[in-house]
């Protein structure tokens, strides 16, 4: 017996039209999203059809993420793409093609050029709410002297507006100004903390749970942050922006002698210029909070002696 027919792709019937396909569920791994039929008008192992995807130029960006059973003619999602998930943004394009099993010389084969897009409702990025996407636009200044466990900002995102739909947030600190040059590279203790909503609800906040500290040797005076947003069925669609803190230094250092005591010798009768020097040094970094003054505690004795500041 030989083939004679070639094998005909019944559904879909055309070439280049646009497929949408709903989910039902969350769009995972194996999951069958288009049925491929083909017919062919031989019998026995002639008609006995084959599947198949091939890459081809103009549409070859589904390949990687979907597989065609070869018998069934079932198109699913592949199994090993959890960490290269579907878009639903994305077009895409697959040729399929079905061939025959002759008995004697070569299948006969015909394609299909296959265009889909997938949709599910709630299946989208996160979107943040208008007043904490302004949030995003400004540097927050914190007091370095600020109170723990306050709340700095609220981040609030949703999916499709949904609050029946899960959101997961994240901080990332991804860039920071401290004075020790040695932690240039390594990231510093991070005062902050993104803390989820005890009501579930798609809200995160910001709070400050160390004390904060702007002075050298290892304090910070800046900070930037990731603070993502993810859709809690399938957290690959995420939307992240950027958040910048400030601190403002507080006076909260006492200037320091750089010695515990100073010793001077003058003779009796002697009037001298330069009889001692001191310095005292102050580690905040704001000049105003570190801006030192010299008295003399002793007045009897301070009459005697004057200070001058150089
Ligand atoms: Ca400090
Ligand atoms: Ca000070
Ligand atoms: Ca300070």
């Amino acid at each position: 017996m030989f083939s004679f027919s070639f094998p005909l792709i019944t559904s879909p019937a055309r070439d280049n039209d646009l497929i949408s396909i709903k989910m039902e569920k969350r769009i995972n791994f194996n999951y069958p999203v288009l049925v491929v039929r083909a017919k062919d008008e031989d019998s026995g192992k002639n008609a006995l059809l084959h599947f198949s995807l091939k890459s081809r130029d103009d549409c070859s960006n589904g390949i990687e993420y979907f597989v065609i059973d070869s018998q069934s003619g079932v198109i699913s999602t592949r199994s090993s793409n959890v960490n290269n998930p579907i878009n639903l943004q994305i077009k895409y394009c697959l040729v399929v093609q079905v061939c025959d099993s002759p008995d004697d010389g070569l299948p006969k084969c015909s394609e299909r050029k296959i265009q889909f897009q997938l949709s599910q409702d709630g299946f989208e990025p996160p979107l943040w709410a208008p007043e904490t996407a302004l949030t995003f636009q400004r540097v927050m200044k914190v007091v370095e002297l600020a109170q723990q466990n306050i709340v700095i900002d609220t981040f609030k995102a949703s999916i499709a507006n949904d609050p029946s739909k899960k959101v997961i947030f994240e901080m990332e600190p991804f860039n920071w100004t401290c004075s020790n040059v040695a932690l240039a590279s390594e990231k510093p203790r991070i005062p902050f903390l993104l803390t989820p909503d005890e009501n579930g609800r798609n809200i995160a906040r910001l709070v400050i749970y160390q004390p904060i500290d702007a002075d050298p040797p290892t304090g910070c005076t800046r900070y930037q942050f990731k603070i993502r947003a993810k859709n809690a069925a399938m957290e690959a669609l995420s939307l992240e922006s950027i958040y910048e803190i400030e601190i403002v230094d507080s006076n909260d250092n006492i200037p320091m002698f750089n010695v515990s005591s100073y010793r001077a010798q003058i003779y009796e009768n002697e009037v001298k210029d330069n009889l001692l020097r001191v310095q005292a040094e102050d580690k905040d970094i704001d000049p105003k909070n570190r801006n030192t003054t010299y008295f003399i505690r002793c007045p009897n004795d301070g009459k005697k002696f004057i200070l001058s500041i150089k």
